[in-house]
């Protein structure tokens, strides 16, 4: 694959790379459709009006939308303005967003309508001033101030690109960790570009003729090459999906828009097994299908296959390399596997004394070398050093690989727990459920379903003679953090398993769990 010139910004490239395009359908969301001719001229305005609004290049400004053309539009205006879009959770609580604010130093919010009250929040508890909020979709009047997102652009000529350096930082994504605030990771101009043609082309195979739709949204890394940088790389139509991906919402659009392309993740694609509303094979036009954000259990492959006659092909990626870096290759698929490395990237297995190996079906760290990853965490540098050393991406995933050369995962190596493809970090649930008044203490491990499929658990201890049900500490939890964060089930105990030092025995929590 050729790399990108020195002087690269990834949105002046798509509106080149489509030129040819215009009158071809390049999104299509719950309000209606935009051409590529149509997306270009908005990418353009709205970099000039952000220009004309004062912000400057290498500035942050926050991203907090629902999936829609509008998110597109955003990302792509800042990148080709220079201006740095930090893409944020749309599950977050006004805390979450009062920190990502402050650390980026965000010198301006885009948000959904629907999410303003939330921004609001976190303007007014956090101190962090942002000094222009643009709203996208507003109903209702907007605050003193604000600007509407369609009238902002409409109002300037399309604008001059910053000619920026591949390597100059173009957007974050926040990646969370089982301790300490989350990391605002730091990608380049050219990373998207790598993503593209290493995966999206390469492994996935995109064409043009594709209509793409991803149940992941956008704000995910991702969802971000999977709605956005992939499809748009290659000509394609994207379907994007502000609500929820619910079984429902997810067939509406598999049979309304017929996309040939559907990414998700295992407790999705399970989900929709498990749906009496799972359409016929004939009613959609699937040809493709990808899964991350957790191991694909080898049942919901082989049951999803069996239904819709197509491949799930399964990979896994992370925040810091941006994309998949490892996976399954269309018609070389081996449920229960995450693939081979994706030509492009290197990948290592280490042991614990950091050596190489290279025998098989051995456990190691599993550590990555790649053109897509993160410069560096902002404002945290022993986090950035840990993490990316030199060439080398440390992933946190424990893996084996067979004498094919397949690989397969084998746990975390710190106490993260993906559930339903989002990380969650049980010291965090468990700090929650102990600020619960007749909650003495708490541990939360990962449990495994009937599917496969990893879920929070939590063993809780009350304080003595106090009283709470599985669904009020449920509920609590939900109050305090992203609601998605709550313990799937909760199992009270008078005491919790420890050390002669006091430190919980997760493992022994674990055992029972596998029992
Ligand atoms: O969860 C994953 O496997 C993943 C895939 C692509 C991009 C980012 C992530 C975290």
């Amino acid at each position: 694959t050729a790399a990108p010139p020195e002087r690269f910004n990834f949105a002046r490239h798509l509106i080149a790379l489509n030129a040819g395009r215009a009158g071809k359908t390049a999104l299509i969301d719950d309000a209606g459709t935009l051409t590529y001719g149509q997306l270009a001229d908005q990418v353009q305005r709205f970099s000039a009006a952000l220009q004309a609004l004062g912000l400057k290049r290498e500035e942050r400004v926050l991203l907090l939308m629902h999936d829609c053309s509008d998110w597109v539009v955003s990302f792509l205006g800042a990148l080709h303005a220079g201006v740095v879009p930090v893409c944020v959770n749309t599950l977050l609580t006004a805390k979450d967003y009062a920190y990502m604010l402050a650390d980026s130093r965000a010198q301006a919010a885009f948000v959904s309508a629907a999410l303003l009250p939330t921004l609001q929040t976190a303007l007014e508890t956090g101190g962090h001033e942002v000094k222009h909020l643009i709203v996208s979709r507003a109903k209702d009047p907007l605050p003193a101030g604000a600007h509407d997102f369609a009238a902002l652009a409409s109002t300037q000529a399309p604008g001059q690109d910053a000619d920026t350096h591949g390597d100059e930082p173009a957007f974050w994504l926040y990646s969370s960790g089982s301790t300490g605030a989350p990391k605002g990771t730091v990608h380049t101009q050219s990373s998207l570009y790598w993503t593209a043609e290493l995966y999206g082309k390469a492994v996935l195979g995109l064409k043009e003729s594709d209509t793409v739709f991803s149940a992941a949204k956008l704000f995910f890394a991702y969802g971000l090459g999977n709605g956005l940088s992939f499809p748009l790389s290659v000509g394609a139509s994207v379907v994007l999906m502000a609500e929820r991906p619910t079984p429902q919402a997810t067939f509406k659009r598999m049979v309304d828009h017929q996309p040939t392309v559907f990414y998700g993740a295992p407790t999705g694609y399970g989900g929709m097994l498990a749906s009496p509303e799972l359409p016929l094979r004939s009613a959609v036009a699937l040809r493709l299908c990808s899964s991350a954000g957790e191991a694909l259990p080898r049942d919901i492959g082989e049951r999803w296959t069996a239904h819709f006659g197509c491949q799930i092909i399964d990979g896994i990626g992370s925040t810091e390399m941006l994309h998949i870096f490892l996976s399954n290759r269309p018609g070389d698929v081996r449920y229960g596997t995450t693939g081979k490395p994706v030509p492009g990237y290197e990948v290592q297995l280490r042991d614990e004394d950091g050596s190489v190996i290279t025998g098989h079906n051995m456990i190691g760290d599993l550590y990555i070398q790649g053109p897509s990853a993160a410069l560096l965490y902002w404002n945290n540098r022993a986090k950035s050093r840990d993490t990316f050393q030199g060439a080398w991406t440390k992933s946190g995933d424990k893996y084996t690989r067979d004498p094919d050369g397949y690989y397969t995962y084998a746990g975390r190596n710190d106490d993260m727990l993906k559930v339903s493809g989002i990380y969650v970090s049980p010291f965090e649930v468990e700090a929650t459920l102990v600020q619960h008044p007749a909650v003495l203490e708490a541990a939360v491990i990962g449990k495994t379903d009937d599917d496969g499929l990893v879920k929070t658990k939590a063993y809780v201890v009350l304080k003595a003679g106090a009283q709470a049900t599985e669904a009020e500490l449920q509920a609590f939890v939900k109050e305090k953090l992203a609601p998605y964060k709550y313990p799937r089930f909760i199992e009270f105990m008078t005491e919790l398993p420890k050390t002669a030092t006091g430190k919980i025995q997760r493992f022994k929590l674990r055992e029972l769990e596998n029992q």
